[in-house]
């Protein structure tokens, strides 16, 4: 199959850069310092919709090295290969010895293989608790044609990629959870192609994440690696939603990148009666601006998508977008301008079942079902980007989606570089996913401890998500501050967030449930109130009374504790318990308990439901049936 498309690519001949203008980073400034770029120039702008072009999937089984002390990439000197002239003696480099004086001390040709997409911890023994390099190498045929665009795209690796075709080096990225691609044209051959990643996921402290985070650090090539094929002037990106807090207009953008210039691009949405052409201006793109007379809008009841279709020059794209909007209005938030109340539940992209991250569709829909049965209507995806296809599924399974970045704890607030990196993480999650009507809050954090340059840092990000958004709520899950028996928010960044949310573990981390019921919330924000976590560990099967912690009846308790407890605040809006089902991490140590697994699972590791998950259900039919009437 994979040659059958392989065939269809043809040999480029000419074809210059055609990297679209990366979309604009806004902001990113320290006290006045300026911001390092986060982004490789080799990299090309980020490109909407992968999936709807014609692409070949370079999936499958990749051999891989694992390489410790990076041999591969530093010669004795700690020189880097790629930087000398010849780059010999890179893991990357394909060449074969000439004679037998002539030798190499690796070989993927004998190497073992393992899945991709796939994180490695769970697929070798050795690497279960590995942080370093491994190289991991895909051999395809392509056969080039002339006058197109080819452009190889990675939906994330995690940390640090480093990319090489055909023994010459492409460019780096950073940041496990957001895709980036290389343009490739002019640099397949036909026929035998070789690509060859090196995977790094050591934690640094000026990274995002930094070294210290509660889940696990699953290295490697986690989602899609895919060639796509276009013309040679293509639509790099676009963006079609409601206005903000307009029913009436889609608005939006088209971008055109590419060597040649289309003069104009036509959008229509047959099933919606619209069919507009704008013409482009001198950099290729167009505002859209489109009055709209009847649509259905999506929600989770009818999460209704409508096939769009995009057509500049030679250049098609279709995809399946809901039109529908999101607002607050002082306590209230406004779903398609009707008052709803977020029955959320907070997950990781992990398959608790089965060791390491989602691995596909099925898992995702497995998750998603999940939280369906809990009748959810919102799902927050922790605390890093998900993939485009878990944002593509809740929009199909009708799930609002809270989006998050990395910005967890203890990040180098200080550092321009490090908020550079955040930038980028962010600005790429909303390029990615500015389409999907779930999506209706970006998150620019979680838990993060106040201070001036924290704040500043923050501040920083949530303009950036403003700038490239409006259409969207901005958040962040902050904490609490206990004074007495009241529980307040003091943060600063509440001001700045359309959402009053927050964290709080009454009952776990302070307070049992024998005490928890004595504190109060005491919220004076005239904002939307939204629960981003509680929840308590409970093992499942695990029986006692609710007095005894690890048992499934505390964390049961803690529940209706909760809910007693939630009742108390008036602009209660929403919540996203912690969490969906039990997750791995390392910080979890206890060995009986525990066992590097976090407990705080709804669902426990062999896909049971624990009692709190009915109990849960049961109120959110409660909140249900009182906002419907
Ligand atoms: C939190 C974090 C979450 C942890 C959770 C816990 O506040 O946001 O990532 O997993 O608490 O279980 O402690």
């Amino acid at each position: 199959m994979r040659h059958l498309v392989a065939a269809l690519l043809a040999c480029v001949l000419h074809c210059p850069a055609l990297a679209a203008d990366p979309p604009q980073v806004v902001d990113v400034q320290l006290a006045g310092q300026p911001a390092t770029a986060a982004r490789d120039s080799a990299l090309m702008a980020p490109l909407q919709n992968v999936y709807g072009r014609s692409h070949l999937s370079l999936n499958g089984r990749w051999s891989y090295i694992i390489d410790p002390y990076e041999n591969g990439y530093y010669d004795y000197r700690r020189q880097a290969f790629d930087a000398s002239k010849s780059g010999k003696g890179g893991f990357y480099d394909d060449r074969k010895p000439k004679d037998k004086g002539d030798w190499v001390e690796y070989d993927f040709e004998r190497a073992p293989t393992m899945k991709i997409p796939g994180d490695w911890n769970s697929q070798a023994e050795k690497l279960q608790l590995y942080e370093g390099t491994v190289w991991l190498r895909q051999v395809f045929e392509a056969d080039p044609k002339p006058g197109r665009h080819y452009v190889l795209y990675f939906g994330a690796v995690n940390y640090e990629a480093h990319v090489y075709l055909n023994g010459k080096k492409l460019g780096m990225h950073k940041g496990g959870f957001t895709p980036f691609q290389f343009d490739v044209s002019g640099k397949l051959a036909k026929g035998r192609n070789v690509v060859v990643v090196k995977a790094d996921n050591t934690r640094r402290q000026d990274e995002i994440p930094t070294v210290n985070t509660d889940w696990w650090n699953y290295g490697g090539i986690t989602r899609d690696v895919l060639l796509a094929e276009m013309p040679a002037t293509y639509i790099a990106d676009y963006k079609l939603q409601l206005a903000k807090g307009d029913a009436r207009h889609i608005e939006g953008f088209v971008q055109m990148a590419g060597s040649g210039k289309a003069q104009q691009v036509t959008v229509a949405i047959p099933e919606a009666g619209i069919k507009a052409s704008v013409r482009l201006d001198a950099n290729g793109r167009a505002a859209i601006k489109l009055p709209v007379k009847k649509l259905d809008y999506w929600s989770p009841e009818k999460p209704r998508l409508y096939t769009v279709e995009l057509m500049a020059g030679e250049d098609r794209v279709v995809d399946r977008i809901g039109f529908r909007t999101i607002e607050t209005r002082g306590q209230d938030i406004l779903l398609n301008g009707k008052p709803v109340f977020l029955r959320g539940i907070s997950l990781h992209e992990e398959n608790p079942l089965i060791p390491g991250r989602l691995r596909g569709q099925g898992d995702m829909r497995m998750l998603l079902q999940w939280a369906k049965e809990l009748n959810c209507n919102f799902v927050r995806l922790a605390h890093y980007p998900h993939s485009e296809e878990m944002t593509r599924l809740a929009d199909e399974m009708g799930l609002m989606v809270w989006a998050e970045v990395p910005v967890y704890w203890t990040i180098s607030w200080t550092n321009p570089a490090t908020l550079a990196n955040a930038g980028t993480q962010l600005t790429d999650m909303i390029v990615r996913d500015k389409n999907r009507a779930s999506v209706v809050v970006w998150s620019v954090g979680n838990e993060t401890p106040i201070s001036a340059p924290r704040n500043a840092f923050m501040g920083s990000l949530v303009r950036t998500a403003r700038a490239l958004d409006d259409t969207r709520l901005v958040a962040a899950a902050l904490e609490i501050h206990r004074t007495g028996r009241d529980i307040t928010i003091n943060d600063p960044l509440a001001s700045e967030i359309d959402l009053a949310s927050f964290n709080e573990y009454a009952g776990w981390y302070w307070a049992s449930n024998a005490e928890m019921l004595d504190f109060r919330f005491d919220i004076r924000l005239d904002k939307p109130v939204v629960i981003t976590e509680f929840g308590a560990d409970a093992l499942g099967g695990y029986h006692a009374d609710a007095d005894t912690r690890w048992s499934e009846e505390y964390q049961d308790r803690l529940y209706q504790n909760q809910f007693r407890m939630l009742a108390g605040i008036p602009g209660l809006r929403g919540m996203t318990p912690w969490v969906l089902a039990d997750f791995r991490s390392p910080r979890r140590q206890h060995p009986y308990f525990q066992d590097f697994w976090n407990r705080k699972g709804l669902i426990s590791d062999d896909g049971k439901k624990k009692q709190a998950f009915w109990t849960l259900k049961k109120h959110y039919d409660e909140v249900q049936r009182r906002y419907e009437n």
